[in-house]
């Protein structure tokens, strides 16, 4: 009412107001929570159901707006569903791929609340090829992977190669000869190899020589790296090399055989070698013979060391023995034709090793057998022990094996050629062998890496070092 002073009187329409209650006003859905496959989760399944909770403080029913790609900013919306938090993914998806998705919910009056950015990512193809590398020739040389994951190897063409992790060649370097032999890496990075032109080479991480040491005959041994960087390495001359890191010899130990053996090193630096004069020597690191241990056929097989300094070593007489590191016999294992190849120790000190038969012989501490699988094809690859307790090794029948540490096979995958290689196990899962016919292959395992042992596979470690204790 407006009064002007002067009798003036008008009076306005009488307004009203009502309050709303606090039902009437809308409110938007909680933010979508709880996320399955839980954020960032692995090895998830390629056709996984999504799943997540969201509520409404008003009891709405809600309708859910599904974004998801691979790429976080740009998701795009793949499904809407209503009343309900769950939404099954059935065109699969890809292996071993980062996926992104996020929930919009929406509650039918204006309310409307965006959940956070959740990822998984999806299983790998576990026993399929990651990749290939085609050398031009055979491939008896195992892996050794460098520290930038480098994975080097030594090919019948006569070159040693440098793969990238992409399965791309880095680097290729020309011997004058096979080289069967196995690289070892260095701790700073540099490359040893043998080959049949006599020579030791030590390689630079750019491919270029740093030196070449030339012994009597050719050199299928593989060198292992000493705790103070001395290389030691067999040679068909029938001698153990020492060689300093700069190339100069140390010292020679004369065999009475071809040493195609590779050295393994103990803990007090003790040189354990194998000879074809049927010997498994021990050499101090001066050079002088500690001890020798006759079996009764020639070793090609090298040495792995158990943890409380157990030798194992095979021969082409049958047996895999045990020796105890004063060099008395702790026991042998009859297998059931010649062992040319390297044992492999697991966490629980439990022994693996294949023979000419085909037969995979799990064998415990004690000398006794724990169970054989018959691959019925000659095995003279070494055998990798995953950290999960896979093992793997391949055969002539062109397969590689995984078995679970009851021997039951997990799977097998079929190369193009004789996998005469021994696997090295990288740390992502990653396992590298090579073939007959010249392919490095990269497969996917679900072992993240070789198990904590004493000795998990062929040269010890993913370098190939050779030497007890060495990561
Ligand atoms: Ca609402
Ligand atoms: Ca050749």
């Amino acid at each position: 009412m407006a009064k002007d002073g002067k009798g003036g009187e008008t009076a306005g329409p009488v307004w009203n107001f009502t309050t709303v209650s606090q039902q009437q006003v809308n409110r938007s859905p909680s933010a979508p929570s709880n996320p399955n496959p839980t954020d960032g989760a692995t090895n998830v399944s390629l056709t996984p159901t999504l799943s997540w909770q969201c509520s409404d403080p008003d009891g709405d029913i809600l309708t859910y707006n599904i974004y998801f790609g691979t790429i976080p900013n740009f998701l795009t919306l793949v499904r809407r569903v209503h009343g309900s938090t769950s939404y099954q993914i059935k065109t699969a998806l890809n292996h071993g791929t980062r996926y992104y998705w996020k929930i919009i919910a929406t509650d039918g009056k204006g309310g409307e609340t965006a959940g956070p950015v959740w990822s998984f990512t999806t299983l790998l193809p576990i026993g399929q090829t990651k990749w290939r590398y085609q050398t031009g020739d055979s491939i008896h040389s195992s892996p050794a992977i460098g520290p930038d994951g480098t994975i080097y190897i030594g090919s019948e063409d006569d070159y040693l190669y440098a793969i990238k992790p992409d399965g791309t060649l880095k680097w290729k370097l020309k011997t004058g000869g096979n080289v069967f032999s196995s690289p070892t890496v260095g701790v700073d990075g540099t490359i040893y190899v043998g080959s049949d032109d006599q020579y030791v080479y030590a390689v630079n991480p750019n491919g270029t020589i740093k030196w070449k040491f030339l012994t009597g005959g050719e050199v299928i041994s593989s060198p292992s790296i000493g705790a103070d960087g001395t290389i030691y390495v067999g040679s068909n001359d029938k001698y153990v090399y020492a060689l300093h890191s700069d190339g100069r010899l140390k010292w020679r130990y004369q065999t009475g055989g071809e040493v195609s053996s590779s050295p393994a090193i103990g803990a007090d630096g003790t040189i354990y070698v194998g000879s074809s004069d049927k010997y498994l020597y021990a050499i101090a690191t001066n050079g002088t013979l500690r001890w020798r241990y006759q079996t009764g056929e020639f070793i090609t097989s090298s040495p792995a060391i158990g943890p409380d300094g157990t030798i194992y070593i095979g021969s082409a007489d049958r047996y895999l023995y045990a020796i105890r590191p004063d060099g008395t016999l702790k026991w042998r294992y009859l297998a059931d034709r010649g062992l040319y190849s390297s044992p492999a120790i697991a966490s629980d000190g439990s022994i693996y090793i294949g023979d000419y038969e085909g037969s995979f012989h799990a064998i415990t501490q004690n000398g006794t057998r724990m169970w054989v699988y018959r691959t019925n094809f000659p095995i003279v690859s070494s055998p990798a022990i995953g950290a999960d307790g896979t093992i793997y090794v391949g055969n002539h029948a062109r397969y590689l094996y995984a078995f679970d540490s009851q021997g039951n096979l997990k799977w097998r995958y079929q190369a193009g050629g004789v996998l005469a290689s021994s696997p090295a196990i990288n740390s992502d899962g990653t396992i590298y062998v090579g073939d007959a016919v010249g392919y490095l292959y990269a497969i996917y395992s679900d072992s993240p890496g070789l198990t904590v042992s004493s000795w998990p596979k062929f040269k010890h470690n993913i370098r190939n070092t050779g030497r007890l204790g060495d990561m």
